[in-house]
């Protein structure tokens, strides 16, 4: 009964979170801007929404089962899809960043009395991914909802699954807009890449080489990101002094990651910063920095839970900042709009409006790729001030 209290407490810091922090659909673009900013005063109001330390630890130690059922208990406000199945297909196994993913996905889709498949490809590759899938349309379910390994790869597999009836979407890294009928958004590119280019410019006291370490090479969305941080870096003469030296890919592989970043470090010895737009990617670069005791400064997209011991202002963390999104409410978007089609709520059209439960109500907005998306809203920045309150929640 107390875990039950403590996660519907959870459950209503979180939903005020991301609406502090977010707002509604409409109010997404127009607000991403000065959320992404790193200075350290837009992250205090959104952190004082956040859940404090000492609630949060009580649902994450919860057991699997019983935490997965008491979610499906709190997540009310969709539509009963009884008897109908929704696929999720990820990026790829073992990465933290997309069990939290399955987690809300999960959470939404049997909390209105549907059925889950989980499809975790052992790697990121596209050719693993047109497997799975194919797999699901055999097997006939309702939905598919993708995190894209490639933009364009999947068309002639992912219109097969539409010609079947199939509702497809995408969330996390797009496919193109012949491919989907939507596209959950965890944020702006351009927000993403604003705040990325900022963190650099920053770190590195304004001029001076930099790194981004990557995922795949062949992804999306890092791909999307990297290109908004050049053209802004291009478009404004205040990061004229910003030198980018490469884009390593550590394939959102620990290990490869890990020496991706090694040799980073090894090829640029004047480098001031590493971006890395992963979870994977940061994660690694940030145990390669710290235990090496460099001066070469972090930033990047990273889970509060693997980075808290890298977060810190001094010489002792290698990370001073960081930005993500909630990978959960992520997913949960794509559930919800996944139920929205499967019922035909929402046909996937720019102006098509649903509500996706608790999280509130969203529109589809135009993607500017022929197709629509759906934005969950700006990128949230951890700092050393906020950081303990976050690492026991993703
Ligand atoms: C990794 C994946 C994912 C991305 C995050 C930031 O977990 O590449 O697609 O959104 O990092």
């Amino acid at each position: 009964m107390k875990r039950k209290v403590v996660s519907i407490l959870l459950t209503a810091a979180m939903a005020a979170t991301l609406l502090a922090g977010c707002g509604g659909s409409g109010a997404a673009t127009e607000e991403a801007a000065p959320a992404a900013a790193p200075a350290a005063e837009e992250a205090a109001p959104a952190a004082e929404e956040a859940p404090k330390a000492e609630e949060a630890p009580a649902e994450e130690a919860a057991p699997a089962e019983e935490a997965g059922a008491e979610a499906a208990e709190a997540a009310t406000g969709g539509s009963d899809v009884s008897g109908k199945t929704f696929a999720i297909v990820v990026k790829s196994a073992g990465n933290p960043y997309f069990k939290k993913a399955i987690e809300g996905f999960t959470e939404v889709i049997e909390g209105n009395g549907g059925t889950v498949v989980v499809k975790e490809p052992s790697a990121a590759t596209v050719d693993a991914q047109i497997t799975e899938i194919q797999s699901l349309i055999s097997q006939g379910v309702d939905s598919i909802s993708v995190a894209a390994n490639d933009e364009n790869a999947l068309q002639a597999t992912l219109q097969e699954a539409m010609d079947a009836g199939i509702k497809v979407n995408c969330f996390d890294s797009k496919v193109n807009a012949d491919s989907r009928m939507t596209f959950c958004n965890q944020a702006g590119i351009t927000e993403v890449g604003q705040a990325l280019i900022d963190a650099v410019l920053d770190l590195s006291g304004g001029e001076g080489q930099y790194a981004i370490l990557s995922a795949t090479s062949q992804a999306t969305n890092q791909n999307s990101w990297i290109e908004a941080m050049k053209s802004i870096q291009e478009s404004d003469s205040k990061y004229a002094g910003l030198e980018l030296v490469e884009v390593a890919y550590g394939d959102d592989e620990p290990q490869k990651s890990t020496d991706q970043a090694q040799a980073l470090l090894s090829k640029y010895p004047d480098l001031k910063v590493i971006c890395a737009p992963t979870t994977v990617g940061i994660a690694a670069a940030a145990k390669v920095l710290q235990d090496q005791k460099s001066s070469v400064k972090l930033t990047g997209l990273g889970l509060p839970s693997e980075m808290a011991e890298y977060i810190g202002a001094d010489d002792a963390h290698s990370c001073p900042y960081m930005f993500l999104w909630n990978p959960s409410d992520l997913a949960k978007l794509a559930a919800y709009s996944s139920i929205a089609l499967v019922n035909g709520e929402i046909t996937g059209a720019v102006g098509d409006k649903f509500t996706a439960g608790d999280m509130g109500e969203y529109t589809l907005t135009d993607g500017g790729d022929g197709g629509s998306e759906i934005i969950l809203g700006p990128p949230f920045q951890f700092n050393p001030d906020n950081i303990a309150d976050w690492k026991d929640v993703y």
